[in-house]
């Protein structure tokens, strides 16, 4: 097939070569010199300007109409300045685009090439640089400093009693975490991400997890270095990988064992946590209410864009990033306005992060605050409080901190 192919092109070519020749003979045969372009031609082509012209400025009010309104009414508050920024500049740039473009063409035909027309020699006027200084200039300061404004306004500090949401990204979906009643997310570490603690988020139990599954981890390459010591059935080579595995967990067991306790409101940063909830497959929100986003990412930097919001924003592993927003029009609302029932407002990854960056999708869910409440009421907390009376559950308590403090020194 690729043969037939690679066949047909090359044969094409030499038609075409052919055809050249032929075309070239038979100009020589009427006498002409081939770079002689008859006045109808040259008219022709003239004309054809114009005609392309009307055809560009067609198609472009054609795509305009048909795709310039792909979203729906903007369902947070912030998202109607983000409009009206849009609309401001899309406007400037289409009566520009218009005057540009038609001189570009009129001229083009205008000045089409005719017998004993001269250019005329203008080398400078003070008047026009002025004018093409200036003008541009003063729109591009107005374009600057009005998307300023906007932008320092949908991106300045949230109210204090705005609902804190970590939005968590890793290749290749989302999880939510609420920080419950404390209001105060508990403290993560990279250092203990795992499968079954793929936030990192810090707890006791979690430190001693995988402390133990470091120190197993050590416990079983340094048996195989020692017995190869005596028999020394394996390769040097494979004896450094081993030495510098058991380096390398060495090193994250003393990252683990650096992570500290600190006070927050009485409690510890991991205690902080346990009323934490942590939600996959869909966000829930309540309307008219300031959300405050943390964004945070495990692997590569993906990005936040939740379209109905116009809202959107990088996630960058190791820097947190945040942007407020206070949606306006509830899931229910907006299937009304739409006549879909079928609608729901979606967070997508619009950085281009990997092989099933396509699909890196969350539902979001925008709700009245008495649905919103019910709902997160009904989600799991990272750790249930003791059932047990108090003096027990203080008693396991200061047991577990005991153990962790001994793991710590190391
Ligand atoms: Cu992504």
């Amino acid at each position: 097939m690729k043969l037939l192919i690679i066949l047909i092109v090359v044969l094409a070519i030499i038609a075409i070569a052919q055809l050249t020749k032929v075309y070239e003979m038979s100009r020589s045969l009427r006498k002409n010199k081939e770079e002689d372009i008859p006045a109808a031609d040259n008219k022709m082509n003239a004309s054809l300007w114009l005609v392309w012209m009307f055809v560009f400025f067609f198609a472009t009010i054609y795509l305009y109409i048909k795709y310039g309104n792909y979203l729906p009414e903007s369902a947070s508050e912030h998202g109607v300045a983000v409009d009206q920024l849009m609309l401001v500049n899309i406007a400037m740039i289409t009566v520009i685009f218009f005057i540009v473009n038609f001189f570009l063409f009129y001229f083009a035909w205008k000045y089409q090439y005719k017998k004993g027309n001269k250019a005329k020699f203008f080398a400078h006027d003070n008047r026009l640089e002025m004018l093409w200084t200036l003008v541009p200039g003063v729109t591009l300061a107005f374009i600057i400093v009005y998307g300023l404004i906007t932008w320092n306004a949908i991106t300045g500090p949230a109210s204090a009693d705005a609902i804190q949401i970590e939005v968590y990204s890793r290749q290749f979906d989302w999880t939510v975490r609420y920080s419950g009643d404390d209001k105060t997310f508990g403290a993560s570490s990279f250092n203990l991400i795992s499968s079954s603690n793929p936030l990192g988020l810090i707890s006791a139990e979690g430190i001693r997890e995988k402390l133990e599954e470091i120190e197993g981890d050590i416990e079983n390459l340094e048996s195989q270095i020692k017995a190869n010591e005596s028999d020394h059935l394996l390769p040097e080579s494979y004896v450094k990988s081993l030495e510098d595995r058991v380096y390398r967990l060495k090193r994250h067991k003393q990252r683990i064992m650096d992570l500290d306790e600190t006070e927050v409101n009485g409690l510890s940063t991991w205690e902080t946590g346990f009323d934490d909830k942590v939600v996959k497959g869909e966000m829930h929100i309540p309307v008219n209410k300031e959300i405050e986003f943390i964004f945070r990412s495990q692997d590569v930097i993906h990005s936040a864009y939740m379209p109905h919001f116009r809202a959107q924003m990088n996630t960058v592993p190791g820097t947190p990033t945040r942007f407020k927003m206070k949606p306006t029009i509830t899931t229910a609302e907006m299937r009304n306005k739409l006549g879909d029932s079928n609608f729901d407002y979606i967070l997508l990854c619009n950085k281009v992060c990997g092989a099933a960056h396509f699909n890196m999708q969350m539902k979001i869910v925008v709700e009245t605050e008495e649905e919103y409440n019910a709902w997160l009421a009904a989600q799991k907390v990272v750790k249930a409080p003791e059932t047990e009376d108090e003096g027990d559950s203080a008693d396991a308590e200061t047991e577990k901190k005991d153990t962790v403090t001994t793991a710590m020194k190391p």
